[in-house]
């Protein structure tokens, strides 16, 4: 399928072409990201991994090959072009090139994401609109956020560990769990790692995973998927309040990265973005309840925190906030109950600001055998799910604590994405399972 000058080379990346290549000849490789053809002259808007330029083809300066070939580019189709760097103040970059060659590698008759394609459509091409420019930069920054998150896993200590999918019993209840035949027995797709983390913290101390958990959220929401991506964390030895230290650096170090090395990507989602001071206040459920309620959010001591309700709490602050002991009734049953108030359990979560709410969820967990099946009694579970977790009580049992962070929640504050499904590639929501 290939036509034109096959011997154009590849000499350039685009992001390489600047005003210091000026009256250079260039051998660029990339896809067409906007075509106009104004007979004698057409104008390609070339886009490549790093980045996108203009190139400029006349039929009287090139081949009648190069001529064929850029004739028949069309948007979104694969190309190489060599030709001369001049200096150009409208062009995206300030300089454009002069094609002196042109061949087409992949044809792309009419592609079918256009600039007016509405956000439905998108999503079922979204394997052709990972191309777009906006998804380019917001996948950038995820990208960049998980390297963030795993270098100060890294270089704090934790050693990373991997946990299975199959599960046999809910981590975080059992109204979203997705259950599954497994040749004969129940299964389910895993909520959490984190009973897996906690078994590990026996042997390494501190450890973390970065892996997807599944929820059957049926609420169709701009920050729910039914798949995402988990970063989960738990350390022996911690309490409450070392746990949010940890995760405070953790999110601080992530964020700095993503703001140090993803200024253009945040440029071209339209984002101002600027990491949040530390330290991040820390506050109470009851001054939090206080708080939603002043703002008129109907809620009663003893919910859990709504939408709504951190919403509210989160627009009060200008970084991200901690809540920290909630009603025992509003948490799962391996959360620890505070010894001074037994009806609040040791928990915090982490709301980020502008509106976004919850990103980290996460506390200390009951260490003592007795208290923890006491409250998987109390839940109405049953026992022997958990045996194998119970074990972590028996043989050995510390103080610990964790949490769980959503990066895509986090992805989505960082670079100001409106709907969450657009802080992953192939986003998995209720009605989504394709591409
Ligand atoms: O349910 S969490 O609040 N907590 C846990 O799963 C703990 N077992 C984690 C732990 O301590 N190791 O979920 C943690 C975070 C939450 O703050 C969100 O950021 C994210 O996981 N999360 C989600 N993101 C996207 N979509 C959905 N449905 C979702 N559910 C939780």
């Amino acid at each position: 399928m290939s036509s034109g000058s096959g011997d154009v080379a590849r000499t350039h990346l685009i992001s390489q072409v600047g005003p210091d290549l000026e009256g250079q000849e260039v051998g660029l490789a990339g896809w067409v990201y906007r075509y106009r053809d104004l007979g004698s002259v057409i104008f390609i808007v070339l886009r490549d991994a790093t980045g996108i330029i203009q190139a400029v083809v006349r039929s009287e300066e090139v081949d009648p090959n190069s001529w064929e070939a850029a004739k028949k580019a069309d948007v979104e189709a694969s190309v190489k072009l060599a030709g001369v760097v001049r200096l150009d103040p409208r062009a995206p970059g300030g300089v454009e090139i002069r094609v002196t060659r042109a061949s087409l590698v992949g044809e792309s008759p009419d592609f079918p994401i256009k600039k007016d394609t509405g956000v439905e459509f998108r999503l079922d091409k979204r394997h052709l609109d990972i191309r777009s420019r906006r998804m380019w930069a917001a996948l950038k920054i995820r990208a960049e956020f998980i390297a963030g998150l795993r270098e100060w896993f890294d270089s704090n200590g934790f050693v990373s560990v991997e946990a299975p999918t199959f599960v046999s019993a809910a981590v975080e209840g059992g109204a979203t769990l997705f259950e599954l035949n497994y040749f004969g027995r129940k299964a389910y797709l895993t909520q959490s790692s984190q009973f897996y983390l906690e078994a590990a913290i026996f042997t390494f101390e501190k450890v973390y995973t970065i892996q997807p958990s599944f929820r059957a959220e049926k609420s169709r929401t701009r920050r729910h998927l039914t798949e995402f991506w988990h970063a989960e964390a738990e350390m022996a030895w911690h309490d409450l309040d070392a746990m949010m230290d940890v995760a405070e650096a953790l999110v601080d170090h992530a964020v700095q990265r993503v703001y140090e090395n993803r200024k253009e990507e945040l440029e071209i989602l339209g984002r101002k973005f600027e990491p949040p001071q530390r330290p991040y206040p820390r506050i109470s459920y009851d001054e939090a309840i206080d708080i939603a309620q002043s703002k008129g959010v109907q809620i009663e001591w003893g919910d859990d925190m709504s939408t709504e309700a951190e919403r509210a709490v989160s627009l009060e602050f200008d970084r991200p906030v901690f809540v920290y002991r909630y009603p025992k009734q509003a948490k799962a049953f391996y959360h620890a109950p505070d010894p001074a108030r037994p009806e609040v359990v040791l928990c915090a979560d982490l709301l980020a600001p502008e509106g976004i709410g919850e990103i980290i969820g996460g506390g200390q967990r009951i260490h003592s055998y007795d208290e923890l099946v006491a409250r998987i009694r109390e839940e109405g579970l049953r026992v022997e799910d958990y045996e194998w977790y119970l074990d972590l009580r028996r043989y050995g049992s510390v103080p610990h604590a964790g949490f769980g962070l959503g990066v895509e929640r986090t992805v989505r504050w960082i670079a100001g994405i409106p709907h969450i499904r657009d802080a992953v590639a192939f986003p998995r929501t209720p009605t989504r399972l394709t591409p």
